[in-house]
């Protein structure tokens, strides 16, 4: 039995952005403000730098009932025993990365447009990663913002609950959430921020909020 997904607040490290605090103490203020899922996103850092990174948010996350999701690196994901991994269009194939994780570990996959979305296998994949909806400077080799409308045509396809991505803050999440997503997902919103605990929360108020 798959493990059931929250992706209300879903925080994305950035060892960058969270220079400051560290990964492992913004992860753990964001989740004490709300975040339902912590990626861990080192494109520089190596399996080896993941794995140490990852135990400790592993540890720092237990008992809270946030998941773990590591990104691209199936190997550190699976050293790590984290809950997930997430991939993108470019990393390995959805099969190969269930194959690697197990039954009953999340996956996530990033897509950008509705055909990429309509095409998601739901029986591999537990949720996409939908937009980007804004340009941001995070990522630097983004693909062509498509706000929320193009958000909306991506979820709408998709087979999946879909988390929203890309320059997103907390004014943007009753948008995000009429466009049909479960939750927004962000870095600088929270990595970075004076005060993670508050950002987060007042993303996880707005996203009580938009539900209602
Ligand atoms: N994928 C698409 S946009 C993005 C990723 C990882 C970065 C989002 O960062 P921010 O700071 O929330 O705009
Ligand atoms: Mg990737």
């Amino acid at each position: 039995m798959r493990r059931q997904i929250d992706l209300s607040v879903y925080l994305v490290l950035d060892p960058g952005l969270c220079a400051g605090i560290g990964m492992v103490e913004t992860a753990r203020r964001a989740v004490a403000g709300g975040t339902t899922m912590v990626q861990l996103r080192d494109k520089d850092g190596g399996t080896a730098r993941m794995v140490e990174t990852g135990r400790a948010l592993k540890a720092a996350l237990a008992g809270t009932g946030a998941a773990l999701i590591v990104n691209d690196d199936v190997a550190a994901a699976v050293e790590i025993g984290a809950d997930g991994i997430h991939i993108g269009q470019g990393d390995m194939g959805v099969a190969e990365a269930r194959a690697r994780i197990g039954p009953d570990a999340i996956l996530g996959l990033t897509v950008e447009r509705p055909d990429l979305a309509a095409a998601v296998d739901p029986g591999a994949v537990d949720y996409i990663g939908a937009g980007p909806v804004f340009a941001t400077p995070t990522k630097l080799d983004h693909k062509t913002p498509v706000g929320f409308d193009g958000l909306a045509a991506q979820i709408a396809a998709s087979p999946v609950p879909a988390v929203a991505i890309g320059g997103l803050k907390a004014g943007h999440v009753a948008a995000s959430l009429g466009a049909g997503a479960q939750g927004v997902a962000v870095v600088s919103a929270i990595c970075g921020q004076p005060d993670p605990e508050a950002a987060a929360r007042e993303i996880a108020w707005a996203v009580a909020a938009a539900r209602g």
